[in-house]
Protein backbone atom coordinates (compact mmCIF):
# COMPACT_ATOMS: atom_id res chain seq x y z
CA UNK A 1 0.00 0.00 0.00
CA UNK A 2 1.50 3.50 -1.01
CA UNK A 3 1.62 6.16 1.63
CA UNK A 4 -0.58 8.53 1.73
CA UNK A 5 0.84 11.96 2.52
CA UNK A 6 -1.64 14.86 3.34
CA UNK A 7 -0.83 18.77 2.61
CA UNK A 8 -2.72 21.28 3.83
CA UNK A 9 -2.06 25.20 4.52
CA UNK A 10 -2.22 24.66 8.19
CA UNK A 11 -1.37 21.03 10.51
CA UNK A 12 -4.33 19.66 13.16
CA UNK A 13 -3.36 20.78 16.67
CA UNK A 14 -5.18 20.04 19.96
CA UNK A 15 -8.63 20.85 21.51
CA UNK A 16 -12.00 21.62 19.30
CA UNK A 17 -11.46 22.47 15.57
CA UNK A 18 -13.34 25.19 14.33
CA UNK A 19 -12.59 24.57 10.34
CA UNK A 20 -14.00 21.00 8.71
CA UNK A 21 -11.02 19.77 7.23
CA UNK A 22 -9.03 18.67 10.21
CA UNK A 23 -12.39 16.67 11.68
CA UNK A 24 -12.71 14.92 8.03
CA UNK A 25 -8.76 14.26 7.56
CA UNK A 26 -7.85 12.81 11.02
CA UNK A 27 -10.02 9.55 10.71
CA UNK A 28 -8.55 8.97 6.86
CA UNK A 29 -4.97 9.71 8.26
CA UNK A 30 -5.46 7.05 10.83
CA UNK A 31 -6.10 4.19 8.83
CA UNK A 32 -3.01 5.05 6.44
CA UNK A 33 0.26 4.86 6.79
CA UNK A 34 2.00 8.27 5.95
CA UNK A 35 2.08 12.01 7.57
CA UNK A 36 0.28 15.43 7.19
CA UNK A 37 1.87 18.10 6.11
CA UNK A 38 1.79 21.96 6.61
CA UNK A 39 2.52 24.83 8.09
CA UNK A 40 3.47 24.38 12.17
CA UNK A 41 1.79 28.46 12.79
CA UNK A 42 5.16 29.68 13.87
CA UNK A 43 6.21 32.40 12.31
CA UNK A 44 10.49 33.16 12.39
CA UNK A 45 13.11 35.39 11.08
CA UNK A 46 14.65 32.57 9.33
CA UNK A 47 12.48 29.41 8.64
CA UNK A 48 14.75 26.11 8.94
CA UNK A 49 14.63 24.39 5.16
CA UNK A 50 14.00 21.03 7.04
CA UNK A 51 9.96 19.57 8.26
CA UNK A 52 10.14 19.16 11.88
CA UNK A 53 7.97 15.56 12.98
CA UNK A 54 5.57 15.70 15.63
CA UNK A 55 3.28 13.33 16.90
CA UNK A 56 -0.23 14.85 17.71
CA UNK A 57 -2.77 12.90 19.43
CA UNK A 58 -1.26 9.80 17.45
CA UNK A 59 -0.80 11.67 13.86
CA UNK A 60 2.41 12.13 12.41
CA UNK A 61 2.99 15.62 11.79
CA UNK A 62 5.75 17.75 9.34
CA UNK A 63 5.36 20.79 9.94
CA UNK A 64 7.54 23.95 8.54
CA UNK A 65 7.77 27.62 10.25
CA UNK A 66 7.00 30.80 7.79
CA UNK A 67 8.40 34.21 7.77
CA UNK A 68 5.63 36.88 8.89
CA UNK A 69 5.87 38.27 5.55
CA UNK A 70 5.25 36.10 3.76
CA UNK A 71 2.60 34.60 5.67
CA UNK A 72 1.08 37.77 5.45
CA UNK A 73 1.08 38.03 1.85
CA UNK A 74 0.52 34.39 1.45
CA UNK A 75 -2.39 33.59 4.02
CA UNK A 76 -4.16 36.63 5.20
CA UNK A 77 -3.42 38.39 1.47
CA UNK A 78 -3.87 36.49 -1.49
CA UNK A 79 -5.57 33.28 0.10
CA UNK A 80 -8.01 35.28 2.33
CA UNK A 81 -8.55 38.43 0.63
CA UNK A 82 -8.56 37.50 -2.94
CA UNK A 83 -8.78 33.88 -3.23
CA UNK A 84 -11.34 33.39 -0.27
CA UNK A 85 -13.94 35.87 -1.52
CA UNK A 86 -13.54 35.20 -5.07
CA UNK A 87 -14.31 31.57 -5.11
CA UNK A 88 -17.48 32.57 -2.89
CA UNK A 89 -18.62 35.47 -5.53
CA UNK A 90 -17.71 37.87 -3.42
CA UNK A 91 -15.86 40.41 -5.26
CA UNK A 92 -17.15 43.53 -3.37
CA UNK A 93 -15.03 41.86 -0.20
CA UNK A 94 -11.55 40.81 -1.80
CA UNK A 95 -9.02 43.13 -1.78
CA UNK A 96 -7.11 42.89 -5.08
CA UNK A 97 -2.97 43.38 -4.64
CA UNK A 98 -1.62 41.66 -6.89
CA UNK A 99 1.91 41.85 -5.61
CA UNK A 100 0.63 39.38 -2.79
CA UNK A 101 0.87 36.53 -5.14
CA UNK A 102 4.71 36.77 -5.10
CA UNK A 103 4.44 35.68 -1.29
CA UNK A 104 1.80 33.34 -2.55
CA UNK A 105 3.91 31.58 -5.06
CA UNK A 106 6.93 31.47 -2.31
CA UNK A 107 5.48 29.78 0.33
CA UNK A 108 4.00 27.31 -2.27
CA UNK A 109 8.09 26.53 -3.35
CA UNK A 110 8.76 26.76 0.28
CA UNK A 111 5.96 23.74 0.82
CA UNK A 112 7.87 21.96 -1.72
CA UNK A 113 11.62 21.77 -1.11
CA UNK A 114 10.36 21.31 2.75
CA UNK A 115 8.22 17.94 1.47
CA UNK A 116 10.92 17.17 -1.32
CA UNK A 117 12.98 15.24 0.93
CA UNK A 118 10.61 13.48 2.65
CA UNK A 119 9.01 11.91 -0.16
CA UNK A 120 9.32 8.27 -1.20
CA UNK A 121 9.05 7.00 -5.04
CA UNK A 122 5.19 5.36 -4.55
CA UNK A 123 4.37 8.43 -2.22
CA UNK A 124 0.40 9.51 -2.88
CA UNK A 125 0.35 12.66 -2.50
CA UNK A 126 -3.16 14.60 -1.55
CA UNK A 127 -3.21 18.32 -1.55
CA UNK A 128 -5.75 20.77 0.13
CA UNK A 129 -7.60 23.77 -0.81
CA UNK A 130 -6.86 27.08 -2.06
CA UNK A 131 -4.08 28.17 -0.05
CA UNK A 132 -1.95 25.21 -2.23
CA UNK A 133 -3.10 25.19 -5.33
CA UNK A 134 0.60 26.03 -7.30
CA UNK A 135 1.83 22.99 -4.95
CA UNK A 136 1.81 20.50 -8.04
CA UNK A 137 3.74 22.28 -10.15
CA UNK A 138 6.36 23.67 -7.31
CA UNK A 139 7.06 19.78 -6.71
CA UNK A 140 6.97 18.54 -10.66
CA UNK A 141 9.84 21.52 -11.45
CA UNK A 142 11.81 19.67 -8.56
CA UNK A 143 11.42 16.78 -10.51
CA UNK A 144 8.50 14.19 -8.35
CA UNK A 145 6.93 12.25 -10.68
CA UNK A 146 4.34 11.09 -7.80
CA UNK A 147 0.67 11.07 -8.22
CA UNK A 148 -0.35 13.94 -6.93
CA UNK A 149 -4.02 15.07 -6.23
CA UNK A 150 -5.93 17.98 -5.33
CA UNK A 151 -9.30 18.76 -3.64
CA UNK A 152 -10.93 22.15 -3.36
CA UNK A 153 -13.25 22.89 -0.51
CA UNK A 154 -14.57 25.71 -1.31
CA UNK A 155 -16.79 26.28 -4.70
CA UNK A 156 -15.18 26.73 -7.80
CA UNK A 157 -16.17 30.66 -8.97
CA UNK A 158 -17.80 31.54 -11.97
CA UNK A 159 -15.79 32.71 -15.01
CA UNK A 160 -15.98 36.17 -14.72
CA UNK A 161 -15.03 35.96 -11.03
CA UNK A 162 -12.33 33.83 -11.78
CA UNK A 163 -11.12 36.56 -14.09
CA UNK A 164 -10.94 38.74 -11.79
CA UNK A 165 -8.26 37.29 -9.86
CA UNK A 166 -4.81 38.16 -10.63
CA UNK A 167 -2.72 35.33 -12.03
CA UNK A 168 -5.79 33.43 -12.83
CA UNK A 169 -4.18 31.90 -15.65
CA UNK A 170 -1.49 30.56 -13.73
CA UNK A 171 -3.45 29.31 -10.81
CA UNK A 172 -5.48 26.95 -13.39
CA UNK A 173 -2.41 26.06 -15.40
CA UNK A 174 -0.98 24.93 -11.64
CA UNK A 175 -4.79 23.09 -11.74
CA UNK A 176 -3.54 21.03 -14.62
CA UNK A 177 -0.16 19.48 -12.98
CA UNK A 178 -2.51 17.34 -11.00
CA UNK A 179 -3.84 14.31 -11.73
CA UNK A 180 -6.49 14.67 -9.88
CA UNK A 181 -8.79 17.78 -9.15
CA UNK A 182 -11.52 17.10 -6.64
CA UNK A 183 -14.45 19.66 -5.96
CA UNK A 184 -17.14 19.27 -3.37
CA UNK A 185 -20.50 19.65 -6.14
CA UNK A 186 -21.50 19.02 -9.88
CA UNK A 187 -22.11 22.72 -9.92
CA UNK A 188 -18.39 23.59 -9.15
CA UNK A 189 -17.17 20.64 -11.87
CA UNK A 190 -19.64 22.62 -14.36
CA UNK A 191 -17.70 25.81 -13.63
CA UNK A 192 -14.52 24.63 -13.98
CA UNK A 193 -15.66 22.52 -17.54
CA UNK A 194 -16.70 26.07 -18.64
CA UNK A 195 -13.20 27.54 -17.93
CA UNK A 196 -11.46 24.63 -19.57
CA UNK A 197 -13.17 24.48 -22.91
CA UNK A 198 -13.66 28.12 -23.25
CA UNK A 199 -10.62 29.89 -21.60
CA UNK A 200 -9.78 33.44 -21.45
CA UNK A 201 -9.95 35.12 -25.40
CA UNK A 202 -7.38 37.28 -25.05
CA UNK A 203 -4.88 39.27 -22.63
CA UNK A 204 -4.27 42.71 -21.82
CA UNK A 205 -1.92 43.27 -24.92
CA UNK A 206 -4.43 41.55 -27.13
CA UNK A 207 -2.37 38.61 -28.06
CA UNK A 208 -4.49 35.18 -27.42
CA UNK A 209 -3.51 33.25 -24.07
CA UNK A 210 -1.63 29.99 -24.22
CA UNK A 211 -4.20 26.89 -23.81
CA UNK A 212 -4.12 24.61 -21.11
CA UNK A 213 -3.95 21.06 -21.68
CA UNK A 214 -6.30 19.68 -18.91
CA UNK A 215 -5.98 16.58 -20.89
CA UNK A 216 -4.00 14.54 -18.15
CA UNK A 217 -5.97 15.69 -15.41
CA UNK A 218 -9.50 14.07 -14.24
CA UNK A 219 -11.64 16.20 -12.50
CA UNK A 220 -14.65 15.21 -10.58
CA UNK A 221 -16.89 15.90 -7.98
CA UNK A 222 -16.31 14.15 -5.04
CA UNK A 223 -18.37 15.49 -2.29
CA UNK A 224 -17.06 15.42 1.59
CA UNK A 225 -19.44 14.14 4.46
CA UNK A 226 -19.20 13.39 7.91
CA UNK A 227 -19.59 10.31 10.62
CA UNK A 228 -23.20 10.29 10.43
CA UNK A 229 -23.40 7.01 12.39
CA UNK A 230 -20.29 8.40 15.09
CA UNK A 231 -22.60 11.69 15.57
CA UNK A 232 -25.35 9.56 16.25
CA UNK A 233 -23.69 7.85 19.38
CA UNK A 234 -21.98 11.05 20.42
CA UNK A 235 -25.30 12.79 20.70
CA UNK A 236 -26.36 10.38 23.10
CA UNK A 237 -23.19 10.13 24.91
CA UNK A 238 -22.64 11.75 28.93
CA UNK A 239 -20.50 15.09 27.30
CA UNK A 240 -23.60 15.52 24.80
CA UNK A 241 -26.17 14.51 27.76
CA UNK A 242 -24.80 17.14 30.01
CA UNK A 243 -24.94 20.16 27.43
CA UNK A 244 -28.44 18.71 26.45
CA UNK A 245 -30.21 18.70 29.44
CA UNK A 246 -28.45 22.13 30.69
CA UNK A 247 -30.03 23.86 27.36
CA UNK A 248 -33.35 21.49 28.02
CA UNK A 249 -33.37 23.46 31.89
CA UNK A 250 -32.85 27.14 30.02
CA UNK A 251 -35.35 25.97 26.98
CA UNK A 252 -38.43 24.63 29.23
CA UNK A 253 -41.36 24.71 26.61
CA UNK A 254 -39.28 26.95 24.02
CA UNK A 255 -38.03 24.99 20.44
CA UNK A 256 -34.26 25.09 19.41
CA UNK A 257 -33.35 27.21 16.27
CA UNK A 258 -29.73 26.17 16.01
CA UNK A 259 -27.24 27.93 13.72
CA UNK A 260 -23.45 26.74 14.27
CA UNK A 261 -20.55 28.36 12.01
CA UNK A 262 -17.22 29.96 12.07
CA UNK A 263 -17.71 33.55 12.23
CA UNK A 264 -17.12 34.01 8.08
CA UNK A 265 -19.28 36.56 5.79
CA UNK A 266 -20.08 33.30 3.86
CA UNK A 267 -22.45 31.74 5.83
CA UNK A 268 -24.99 34.56 5.63
CA UNK A 269 -25.31 34.94 9.36
CA UNK A 270 -26.92 38.63 9.13
CA UNK A 271 -29.31 37.28 6.46
CA UNK A 272 -29.78 34.36 9.06
CA UNK A 273 -30.42 37.07 12.42
CA UNK A 274 -33.02 38.88 9.79
CA UNK A 275 -34.99 35.82 8.74
CA UNK A 276 -35.60 35.11 12.23
CA UNK A 277 -36.60 38.26 12.90
CA UNK A 278 -39.44 38.31 10.28
CA UNK A 279 -40.48 34.91 11.35
CA UNK A 280 -41.00 36.61 14.83
CA UNK A 281 -42.67 39.70 13.74
CA UNK A 282 -44.96 37.80 11.18
CA UNK A 283 -45.91 34.95 13.56
CA UNK A 284 -46.86 36.73 16.51
CA UNK A 285 -47.56 33.03 18.42
CA UNK A 286 -43.80 31.95 18.06
CA UNK A 287 -42.66 34.35 20.76
CA UNK A 288 -41.95 33.17 24.11
CA UNK A 289 -42.01 29.24 22.70
CA UNK A 290 -39.34 29.34 20.37
CA UNK A 291 -35.43 30.59 21.23
CA UNK A 292 -32.33 31.07 18.52
CA UNK A 293 -29.14 30.13 19.31
CA UNK A 294 -26.09 31.25 17.30
CA UNK A 295 -22.49 29.73 17.59
CA UNK A 296 -20.17 31.40 15.88
CA UNK A 297 -16.25 31.49 16.90
CA UNK A 298 -14.36 34.37 15.02
CA UNK A 299 -11.94 33.49 12.62
CA UNK A 300 -9.62 35.06 10.34
CA UNK A 301 -10.59 38.06 12.64
CA UNK A 302 -7.12 40.41 11.53
CA UNK A 303 -8.91 41.31 8.16
CA UNK A 304 -11.18 43.92 8.31
CA UNK A 305 -13.85 42.46 6.00
CA UNK A 306 -14.27 39.92 9.25
CA UNK A 307 -14.54 42.17 11.68
CA UNK A 308 -16.98 44.38 9.98
CA UNK A 309 -19.10 40.77 9.22
CA UNK A 310 -18.66 40.37 13.42
CA UNK A 311 -20.34 44.07 14.24
CA UNK A 312 -22.95 43.93 11.54
CA UNK A 313 -23.80 40.25 13.61
CA UNK A 314 -23.36 42.03 17.14
CA UNK A 315 -25.74 44.96 15.81
CA UNK A 316 -28.49 42.55 14.12
CA UNK A 317 -28.90 40.67 17.36
CA UNK A 318 -28.74 43.30 19.72
CA UNK A 319 -31.52 45.03 17.01
CA UNK A 320 -34.27 41.82 17.58
CA UNK A 321 -33.06 41.53 21.11
CA UNK A 322 -34.47 45.49 21.62
CA UNK A 323 -37.52 44.37 19.10
CA UNK A 324 -38.71 41.09 21.09
CA UNK A 325 -36.51 40.89 24.49
CA UNK A 326 -38.94 41.14 27.48
CA UNK A 327 -37.67 41.29 31.03
CA UNK A 328 -38.67 37.30 31.24
CA UNK A 329 -37.82 36.23 27.73
CA UNK A 330 -34.75 36.73 25.07
CA UNK A 331 -35.33 35.54 21.61
CA UNK A 332 -31.76 34.88 20.91
CA UNK A 333 -28.40 33.94 22.55
CA UNK A 334 -25.29 34.46 20.06
CA UNK A 335 -22.52 32.80 21.51
CA UNK A 336 -18.67 33.65 20.01
CA UNK A 337 -16.66 30.23 20.99
CA UNK A 338 -15.48 26.71 19.72
CA UNK A 339 -17.42 23.88 21.81
CA UNK A 340 -16.30 20.22 21.46
CA UNK A 341 -18.00 17.82 19.03
CA UNK A 342 -19.52 16.12 21.99
CA UNK A 343 -21.27 18.96 22.71
CA UNK A 344 -21.96 20.37 19.22
CA UNK A 345 -23.67 17.63 18.81
CA UNK A 346 -25.98 17.72 22.07
CA UNK A 347 -27.04 20.63 21.44
CA UNK A 348 -27.66 19.35 17.20
CA UNK A 349 -30.32 16.63 19.00
CA UNK A 350 -31.92 18.97 20.90
CA UNK A 351 -32.73 21.59 18.01
CA UNK A 352 -35.95 21.18 16.08
CA UNK A 353 -34.79 23.33 13.52
CA UNK A 354 -30.91 23.00 12.23
CA UNK A 355 -30.94 26.20 10.19
CA UNK A 356 -27.86 26.31 8.06
CA UNK A 357 -28.29 29.26 5.01
CA UNK A 358 -24.71 30.30 4.15
CA UNK A 359 -24.48 32.58 1.02
CA UNK A 360 -22.37 30.27 -0.72
CA UNK A 361 -20.54 27.02 0.75
CA UNK A 362 -18.26 24.63 -0.71
CA UNK A 363 -20.40 21.78 1.66
CA UNK A 364 -20.99 22.74 4.59
CA UNK A 365 -20.26 19.78 7.10
CA UNK A 366 -22.72 21.33 10.31
CA UNK A 367 -25.12 20.61 7.80
CA UNK A 368 -24.19 16.78 8.08
CA UNK A 369 -23.56 16.73 11.74
CA UNK A 370 -27.04 17.84 12.45
CA UNK A 371 -28.81 15.55 9.96
CA UNK A 372 -26.25 12.40 12.20
CA UNK A 373 -27.09 13.70 15.31
CA UNK A 374 -30.87 13.57 15.36
CA UNK A 375 -33.24 11.37 17.48
CA UNK A 376 -35.35 9.15 14.24
CA UNK A 377 -38.25 9.08 16.49
CA UNK A 378 -38.29 12.88 17.03
CA UNK A 379 -36.07 14.57 14.65
CA UNK A 380 -35.40 18.00 13.98
CA UNK A 381 -35.73 19.71 10.61
CA UNK A 382 -33.13 20.96 8.45
CA UNK A 383 -33.32 24.43 6.74
CA UNK A 384 -30.66 24.68 4.34
CA UNK A 385 -29.23 26.60 1.81
CA UNK A 386 -29.74 26.08 -2.05
CA UNK A 387 -26.22 27.86 -2.12
CA UNK A 388 -24.42 25.19 -0.27
CA UNK A 389 -22.52 22.43 -1.42
CA UNK A 390 -24.91 19.91 0.72
CA UNK A 391 -28.26 21.17 -1.19
CA UNK A 392 -27.27 18.47 -4.13
CA UNK A 393 -27.03 15.53 -1.73
CA UNK A 394 -30.15 16.95 1.04
CA UNK A 395 -32.75 17.04 -1.28
CA UNK A 396 -35.46 16.57 1.63
CA UNK A 397 -34.67 19.16 3.34
CA UNK A 398 -36.48 22.60 3.53
CA UNK A 399 -33.88 24.16 0.40
CA UNK A 400 -34.21 28.13 0.71
CA UNK A 401 -32.55 30.70 -1.03
CA UNK A 402 -30.42 32.35 1.85
CA UNK A 403 -30.76 36.16 -0.04
CA UNK A 404 -34.04 36.24 0.58
CA UNK A 405 -34.80 36.70 4.16
CA UNK A 406 -38.53 36.45 3.66
CA UNK A 407 -38.62 32.93 1.57
CA UNK A 408 -36.18 31.65 5.09
CA UNK A 409 -38.63 33.10 7.92
CA UNK A 410 -41.57 31.18 5.86
CA UNK A 411 -39.09 28.03 6.04
CA UNK A 412 -38.75 28.44 9.79
CA UNK A 413 -42.33 28.39 10.25
CA UNK A 414 -42.50 25.14 8.01
CA UNK A 415 -40.22 23.63 9.78
CA UNK A 416 -41.58 24.73 13.17
CA UNK A 417 -45.16 23.55 12.48
CA UNK A 418 -43.94 20.29 10.49
CA UNK A 419 -45.94 17.31 11.59
CA UNK A 420 -44.28 14.33 13.36
CA UNK A 421 -44.15 11.94 10.25
CA UNK A 422 -43.07 14.25 7.54
CA UNK A 423 -40.20 15.29 9.87
CA UNK A 424 -39.66 11.07 10.16
CA UNK A 425 -39.84 11.00 6.52
CA UNK A 426 -37.70 13.82 5.51
CA UNK A 427 -34.93 12.81 8.39
CA UNK A 428 -34.64 9.03 6.98
CA UNK A 429 -33.84 10.36 3.13
CA UNK A 430 -31.29 12.81 4.80
CA UNK A 431 -29.70 10.31 7.07
CA UNK A 432 -29.47 7.81 3.85
CA UNK A 433 -28.32 10.71 1.86
CA UNK A 434 -25.26 11.17 5.00
CA UNK A 435 -24.51 8.04 5.07
CA UNK A 436 -23.79 7.84 1.28
CA UNK A 437 -21.73 10.51 1.23
CA UNK A 438 -19.62 9.53 4.42
CA UNK A 439 -16.22 10.82 5.52
CA UNK A 440 -14.80 7.43 4.93
CA UNK A 441 -16.69 6.85 1.49
CA UNK A 442 -15.15 10.53 0.28
CA UNK A 443 -11.69 10.03 0.89
CA UNK A 444 -11.80 6.38 -0.25
CA UNK A 445 -13.43 7.40 -3.64
CA UNK A 446 -10.87 10.62 -3.86
CA UNK A 447 -7.89 7.90 -3.03
CA UNK A 448 -9.40 4.89 -4.55
CA UNK A 449 -9.17 7.57 -7.96
CA UNK A 450 -5.91 9.11 -7.26
CA UNK A 451 -3.43 5.94 -6.44
CA UNK A 452 -2.07 4.05 -9.19
CA UNK A 453 -4.13 1.49 -11.02
CA UNK A 454 -3.18 -2.15 -9.84
CA UNK A 455 -0.56 -0.81 -7.25
CA UNK A 456 1.84 -0.87 -10.51
CA UNK A 457 4.74 2.49 -10.46
CA UNK A 458 2.89 5.75 -9.73
CA UNK A 459 5.04 7.23 -12.38
CA UNK A 460 4.39 4.45 -15.65
CA UNK A 461 0.57 5.71 -16.00
CA UNK A 462 1.66 9.68 -16.20
CA UNK A 463 4.41 8.34 -19.00
CA UNK A 464 1.57 6.61 -20.85
CA UNK A 465 -0.80 9.61 -20.43
CA UNK A 466 2.18 11.48 -21.71
CA UNK A 467 3.19 9.47 -24.64
CA UNK A 468 -0.21 9.65 -25.78
CA UNK A 469 -0.36 12.89 -25.44
CA UNK A 470 2.42 13.66 -27.95
CA UNK A 471 1.71 11.02 -30.11
P1 LIG B 1 -15.74 25.61 6.92
O1 LIG B 1 -15.99 26.86 6.17
O2 LIG B 1 -14.99 25.77 8.18
O3 LIG B 1 -15.03 24.51 6.01
P2 LIG B 1 -18.00 23.69 7.55
O4 LIG B 1 -18.10 22.70 6.48
O5 LIG B 1 -19.31 24.12 8.07
O6 LIG B 1 -17.23 25.01 7.20
O7 LIG B 1 -17.17 22.97 8.69
C1 LIG B 1 -17.24 23.44 9.93
C2 LIG B 1 -16.66 22.40 10.89
O8 LIG B 1 -16.23 23.11 11.99
C3 LIG B 1 -17.70 21.40 11.32
O9 LIG B 1 -17.13 20.15 11.52
C4 LIG B 1 -18.19 21.99 12.62
O10 LIG B 1 -18.56 21.03 13.59
C5 LIG B 1 -16.99 22.76 13.12
N1 LIG B 1 -17.47 23.97 13.81
C6 LIG B 1 -18.14 25.01 13.30
N2 LIG B 1 -18.48 25.89 14.27
C7 LIG B 1 -18.00 25.39 15.40
C8 LIG B 1 -18.05 25.81 16.75
N3 LIG B 1 -18.66 26.90 17.14
N4 LIG B 1 -17.44 25.04 17.66
C9 LIG B 1 -16.81 23.90 17.30
N5 LIG B 1 -16.76 23.44 16.05
C10 LIG B 1 -17.35 24.17 15.11
C11 LIG B 1 -14.56 24.46 4.66
C12 LIG B 1 -15.55 24.91 3.56
C13 LIG B 1 -16.84 24.12 3.66
C14 LIG B 1 -16.54 22.62 3.60
C15 LIG B 1 -15.47 22.24 4.61
C16 LIG B 1 -15.03 20.79 4.45
O11 LIG B 1 -15.80 26.29 3.66
O12 LIG B 1 -17.73 24.46 2.61
O13 LIG B 1 -17.72 21.88 3.91
O14 LIG B 1 -14.31 23.07 4.45
O15 LIG B 1 -14.66 20.55 3.13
Amino acid sequence: MSRIIVVSNRTPGKGPAAGGLAVALRKTLAEHEGFWFGWSGKLVDTPSPTARFEDIDGLKIAQIDLTREDHHAYYAGFSNSILWPSFHLRLDLATIESHWYEGYRRVNSQFAHALLPLLKADDVIWVHDYHLIPLATELRNLGVRNRIGFYLHIPFPTLDTLYAIPNHQELMRDLSRYDLVGMQANRDVTAFTEFAEHQSPSTLAGSPLETIDFGRTEVSAIPIGSDPDAFAKLAVSSAATKMTKRMDRFLGEQELILGVDRLDYSKGLPQRVEAYEKLLANNARFRRLVHMLQVAPPSRDTIKEYQETSDTLDAMCGRVMGRFAEPDWAPLTYVKRAYGQASLAGLYRLARVGLVTPLRDGMNLVAHEYVGSQNGEDPGVLVLSRFAGAAEIFEDALLVNPFDTDETAEALRMALDMPLDERRQRWQSLMAAARKHSVDNWSQSFLDRLSPPDGTESTSRRDILYLASVA
